[in-house]
C-alpha cells in the first residue's frame, strides 16, 4: 500500500469524526467573524458559532449556492484579508460571472498535500514523470495537479493543453509514466499519436489520472485500452479546492475516497434539500473544514453521486464517492424523461463500430423537445455500404430508446468531425435554451 500520509488517511472513524467537529467549530467560527454574508444567513437561520455541538448539527446549517459566490463577486465571500492571498483562480461557467475562489499560503499547501495523496492512492510515486496536460491558468487543474506533483517528488512536465503532436514527442522522448488530464483530450491525443505513428504500447505510461468532466466506465475501458494504462478518476472543484478533492484508488478502483479531514460530504436530494441516507444517489453536498482562504459551508456542488463508508480493500478510511452521472443542470428533460449524457455515452461505447466522440443537440419544434445523437463511426464502417450503416444507426436509436425510454435520431458523421477538446469536452448542444 503506498500512502502519502499514512496517518490521516487511515484515521479510525471515530478519530476522524472527532477531528471533523473541531475543525467545523473553528470553520464556523471563522465565517462568522470574517464574511457577512454568514453572519446574516445564520442570522436568519439563529445560528450561533456555538450552535454545531455534533456533526449531525451540521444540517442545521443553511447551504451555499453558486449563486451566492456570484452575488458578492469577485472576493465577497473570503474570508481572509487579500494580504494573507497568495493565489486567486476562477471558473468561468458558461453564464455570467466566473466564480472567483483565493487561496492562504496554508490553503496552498493543503491542496498540494491533498493531490500528493490523491497521486499516491492512483499508484504514482517518486521516480515517476508526470506529464500534466491540464491546462495552466485560472483553471485549477493545470496548477492543483503541478504543485501536488512536485510536493509528492515526483518529476513533472507542465505541459498545459494544446499543441498535441508535440505533447506526444514529449512523452515519447521524456519516457513520460503518468498522464494527467481531461478523459475526452486523452482520446484526442490517442488518435495524434497514430497520425504520428506513435503507438502506445512503446510508451512507458503506467497511469493516467483524468477528471473535470463526467466519464463512464466504458469510457474508461476504451482509454485504457487506446493507451495502454491503468486509468484513475479524480473529482475536484474549485469552488472547493481544484482536483484532488476525490480520487480512486488503484487498489481498489471502486469508487472515489473523499479526504474528509478536510471535507464533510453529504448527499442531498436535491429538489427538497434533505439529506439521504448511505448508497442513495443525490447532489453532493460539501463543507470545508480546514480552508482560510473561502472556506464554504454546506456547498451545492449540483453533482450527482451516492456515497458509502464501508471500509475499502486499500485500508484508506475516509467515505467514498461513485462515479459521477453529471451535474444536475445538465440533466436533459426531453419530452419528460430525464436523462444525462453519460447514460447515453455508456450506451454509445457498447456499441461496436461506434467511436467514443459524441454530441447530443437537443431542440424543440412545434413545441415537442427532439434529440439528435450525433457519432462517429469506425473508418472502416464509413466506407462500407449505405445498408450497414443504417442498420448501426436503427441498433443505436433501439438501444437508446429500450434502455432510457426515449426516441432519437442518430445521425452517424464520418471519422474526425466532432469538435476535439483540449480541456472538457462539450457534449450538450441545447438549442431550447436560446429559443
Ligand atoms: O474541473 C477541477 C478538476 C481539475 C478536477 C482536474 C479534476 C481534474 P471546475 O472547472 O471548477 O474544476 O469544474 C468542476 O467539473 O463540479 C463537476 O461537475 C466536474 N467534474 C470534475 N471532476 C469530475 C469527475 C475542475 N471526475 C466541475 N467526474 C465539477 C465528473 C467531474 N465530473
Amino acid at each position: 500500500m503506498s500512502y502519502y500520509n499514512e496517518e490521516f488517511e487511515t484515521l479510525p472513524r471515530q478519530a476522524l469524526e472527532a477531528l471533523q467537529l473541531k475543525r467545523l467549530q473553528a470553520t464556523v467560527a471563522r465565517v462568522c467573524t470574517s464574511v457577512p454574508f454568514y453572519r446574516q444567513s445564520f442570522d436568519r437561520a439563529g445560528i450561533t458559532p456555538d450552535s454545531v455541538k455534533s456533526l449531525a448539527d451540521l444540517q442545521r446549517l443553511p447551504f451555499t449556492l453558486k449563486q451566492n459566490m456570484r452575488d458578492s463577486y469577485p472576493y465577497g465571500l473570503f474570508a481572509a484579508p487579500m494580504e494573507e492571498i497568495v493565489r486567486i483562480h476562477a471558473s468561468s461557467g458558461t453564464t455570467g460571472k466566473p466564480t472567483v475562489v483565493g487561496y492562504t499560503r496554508k490553503d496552498i499547501d493543503t491542496w498540494s498535500e491533498l493531490m500528493a495523496r490523491s497521486y499516491a492512492a492512483a499508484g504514482v510515486h517518486r521516480g515517476d514523470i508526470i506529464h500534466n496536460s491540464y491546462g495552466y491558468g485560472l483553471f485549477t487543474g493545470g496548477l492543483g495537479a503541478h504543485y501536488g506533483a512536485e510536493k509528492l517528488g515526483a518529476s513533472v512536465i507542465p505541459m498545459s493543453g494544446g499543441n498535441t503532436k508535440k505533447q506526444i514527442l514529449i512523452m515519447k522522448d521524456f519516457g513520460s509514466t503518468v498522464l494527467t488530464c481531461t478523459p475526452s483530450y486523452s482520446l484526442f491525443m490517442s488518435e495524434a499519436a497514430r497520425e504520428e505513428g506513435v503507438d502506445f504500447r512503446e510508451l512507458k505510461l503506467r497511469v493516467g489520472i483524468f477528471g473535470a468532466e463526467p466519464w463512464s466506465e466504458a469510457m474508461r475501458s476504451e482509454i485504457e485500452e487506446k493507451l495502454n494504462l491503468c486509468a484513475i478518476d479524480i473529482y475536484g472543484l474549485s469552488e472547493i479546492m481544484g482536483p484532488g478533492v476525490a480520487i480512486e484508488c488503484c487498489e481498489a478502483k471502486k469508487g472515489l475516497h473523499i479526504w474528509e479531514d478536510h471535507f464533510i460530504p453529504e448527499i442531498i436530494n436535491p429538489e427538497t434539500g434533505e439529506v439521504l441516507p448511505e448508497g442513495e444517489r443525490g447532489e453532493l453536498v460539501i463543507t470545508t473544514i480546514t480552508k482560510e482562504g473561502i472556506p464554504l459551508i454546506r456547498y451545492r456542488t449540483r453533482d450527482i453521486t451516492s456515497l458509502t463508508y464501508e471500509p475499502c480493500a486499500c485500508g484508506r478510511t475516509h467515505a467514498r464517492l461513485t462515479r459521477m452521472t453529471g451535474r444536475s443542470d445538465d440533466m436533459l428533460i426531453i419530452r419528460g424523461v430525464n436523462v444525462f449524457p453519460s447514460q447515453i455515452e455508456s450506451i454509445l461505447m457498447g456499441i461496436e463500430g461506434v467511436e467514443p466522440h459524441y454530441v447530443l443537440i437537443v431542440d424543440r419544434k412545434d413545441n415537442l423537445d427532439s434529440l439528435e445523437v450525433q457519432v462517429e463511426v469506425d473508418e472502416r464502417l464509413f466506407s462500407d455500404e449505405i445498408k450497414v450503416l443504417q442498420s448501426l444507426s436503427q441498433r443505436v436509436e433501439k438501444e437508446i430508446k429500450d434502455i432510457l425510454g426515449i426516441s432519437c435520431r442518430v445521425r452517424l458523421v464520418e471519422p474526425q468531425t466532432i469538435t476535439r477538446s483540449e480541456g472538457k469536452a462539450k457534449r450538450v448542444i441545447d438549442n431550447r435554451k436560446s429559443s
